[in-house]
């Protein structure tokens, strides 16, 4: 292993001779803000607010080159960090870049709004994130020496979602964007609620987390494992009443607007997307534990207007921001056979701005790009989901905790008379099932939290509970693979009158797996999403769910690209508690749950139906044979 190791690097500096290239990069300042000119600036935007900004401009520029803007809520103090992995490749193409504080954060001026809606169209009198882009960038382009006139965007998550808003109206120089893991709508399914379920712990440490001042700061618990600071927490009436005092303005919002009213409908910038202006490269991480719907729902509405095929999709096999940095061969205990995040900035990040921004390369890139797990091969798509090229196919609930892949038209998996036509188990607010190994440290603990790697744990860890109900198929006798869109229906009842149901759907390795004895018998989620009962006929105006009704909820698990293989098992599971990601669904219908009273929170009976007229499932997408 050695001698081809050293006989790689050999062969590396033969070639430089060879073909007379010096390595230019081997000769460059080791620390990157060596290798640039950094300024500090405040630009001055439209109401007189200004915007505490960063620009590297490369020591060796010699020609007019581009501008590489990142705008974000965290600080840009540590903006070189961003050249040892997730820009590396773009410095060396060469770039100007500019990161800046956005208004209210760190050392700009302003008040910051999470997520401050986009001005409604035809408002030219109101400032916003865009409004802000357009006049960062028209300074930029007036102040900047030798840039070319051209400007890219880029950014992850929160700065991924100021990426897509300064593109709703962009600035003329805006050539070229990637909105990567961006929020799309807070409600409907990212970080704060899913489905309307809240988001506990994630919506109140990140709220604290940004609105303590004009930094970011922790919450400080009094303890390592929060599962039990929140058990104890009781009713969420006791965040104010105990702990932010009202001080919080995200957190009251929370509070204030329960179900999808028009604080969330006003949030989301979906409506706003109704052409694509900008050449848009959306990327997301199948196992993303924050924003998975924002990127997927944000490229499909773009993909809908584009008629000049500027709009693509690359997903993953990564957690959230995982293609930033590191090598991206592994998450958690999955191997993925390559260096998957190093290829998306070198191979796919590069050359997307090269093209736009430097008019470099060709525009071979792929409609939508997918990282298949289990096969671990990236795939090109020329339509995502990829429609044409799968079959419906279901995943039927049976008997005896049996799994059945049928055709998705079948009416239902045929069940003998004598079989009971249900499973059931006792949900019970006081003992939720953990959505992840205890200990559950703070979210962004600074001494290490498993936060970003949950949901690749394995799900052993909870399948004996008797709370959490699974069937399996047999060992497959050949791969499935699965891309596009997963869809539960489950057929259900409760005893209660309000009930969350959480499906997963699950890769089983097999227990004889020599090649990597870590991930015998391991439980992989391949695909997995909560349901709020009380939205199942509205999400505007929840209703109580009549106790003991059989009632069919269906709900989306998310597109994936995914293949179980021969061997493996397909596995489904059903719960109805996911603590503290998912807060404490009473059980008991009340109008507003984060008012609830203690005495609300009752145990309740849940049955998951499994018949012919009761056919509970999960609609999986099977890939025809290639
Ligand atoms: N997921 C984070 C976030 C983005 C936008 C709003 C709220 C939270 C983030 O990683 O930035």
């Amino acid at each position: 292993m050695k001698r081809v190791g050293a006989l790689t690097v050999l062969s590396f500096a033969v070639a430089f001779l060879v073909l007379g290239v010096a390595p230019v990069r081997l000769q460059q300042p080791a620390n990157p803000a060596d290798r640039f000119e950094v300024s500090d600036v405040m630009i001055p935007t439209r109401d007189g607010t200004r915007l505490h900004t960063k620009i590297f401009v490369p020591r060796n520029q010699s020609g007019p080159l581009p501008i590489i803007v990142k705008r974000t809520p965290y600080g840009v103090e540590g903006s070189a960090g961003n050249f040892n992995a997730y820009f590396k490749a773009m410095e060396a193409e060469g770039y100007i870049f500019v990161f800046q504080d956005i208004r209210g954060k760190f050392g700009s001026e302003g008040q910051f709004v999470m997520q401050r809606p986009a001005r409604a169209g035809g408002d030219t009198k109101s400032i916003d994130e865009g409004t802000d882009t357009y006049d960062s960038i028209d300074w930029l382009l007036k102040n900047i020496r030798n840039n070319n006139g051209r400007v890219g965007m880029l950014g992850v998550s929160y700065d991924g979602w100021t990426t897509i808003m300064g593109a709703i109206e962009p600035h003329p120089a805006l050539k070229a964007i990637s909105p990567q893991a961006s929020p799309a709508d807070m409600w409907m399914g990212d970080d704060f609620h899913h489905n309307g379920a809240f988001r506990l712990s994630y919506g109140f440490e990140y709220a604290a987390m940004m609105e303590s001042g004009k930094d970011v700061r922790q919450f400080s618990f009094d303890r390592y494992d929060t599962f039990d600071w929140y058990l104890n927490l009781g009713s969420l009436a006791n965040v104010n009443g105990k702990y932010l005092h009202g001080k919080i303005p995200t957190w009251n919002d929370y509070v204030a607007h329960p179900d999808y009213d028009e604080f969330w409908k006003r949030q989301t910038m979906i409506p706003h997307l109704t052409s694509v202006k900008v050449p848009t490269l959306n990327v997301a991480g199948w196992w993303d534990q924050e924003d998975f719907y924002g990127p997927i729902r944000i490229y499909d509405a773009l993909e809908r207007h584009d008629t000049q095929g500027m709009n693509y999709l690359v997903v993953g096999p990564w957690r959230h921001g995982g293609w930033s940095g590191g090598t991206g061969n592994a998450l958690g205990a999955i191997p993925f056979g390559s260096n998957t995040a190093e290829y998306f900035r070198e191979q796919v990040q590069a050359p997307f701005f090269a093209y736009f921004l430097k008019d470099k390369g060709s525009k071979s890139f792929a409609q939508a790009l997918t990282f298949e797990t289990g096969t671990n091969a990236w795939r090109r798509w020329d339509q995502w989901p990829p429609i044409s090229r799968t079959e419906a196919r279901a995943l039927y609930l049976g008997a005896s905790e049996a799994l059945t892949l049928a055709d998705a038209k079948a009416s239902a998996l045929r069940t003998s008379a004598t079989d009971t036509v249900f499973d059931e188990f006792i949900s019970d607010p006081a003992h939720p099932v953990p959505y992840r190994h205890r200990p559950i440290q703070p979210t962004y603990f600074p001494g290490g939290s498993k936060w970003s790697t949950w949901l690749v744990e394995d799900q052993r860890f909870v399948d004996d509970r008797p709370d959490v109900l699974s069937w399996e198929t047999p060992p497959l006798d050949a791969d499935v693979t699965i891309a596009g869109e997963v869809v539960a229906h489950l057929f259900a009842s409760t005893t209660g009158s309000d009930a969350d149901w959480i499906v997963k759907l699950i890769d089983v390795y097999p227990e004889d797996h020599p090649s990597n004895w870590d991930l015998a018998g391991f439980q992989l989620m391949v695909s997995n999403e909560v349901f709020r009962g009380r939205y199942r006929t509205s999400f505007e105006k929840p209703a109580p769910i009549e106790p003991d009704a059989v009632l069919e909820y269906t709900w989306s698990l998310h597109t994936q690209n995914y293949t179980f293989r021969k061997g493996h098992r397909i596995m489904v599971q059903v719960q109805s508690t996911w603590f503290p990601i998912i807060d404490r669904n009473p059980q008991t219908f009340v109008p507003n749950i984060f008012l609830a009273k203690e005495g609300d929170f009752r145990p309740a009976t849940h049955r998951v139906y499994r018949s012919p007229q009761y056919p509970s499932r999960v609609d999986v997408p099977v890939v025809r044979a290639r």
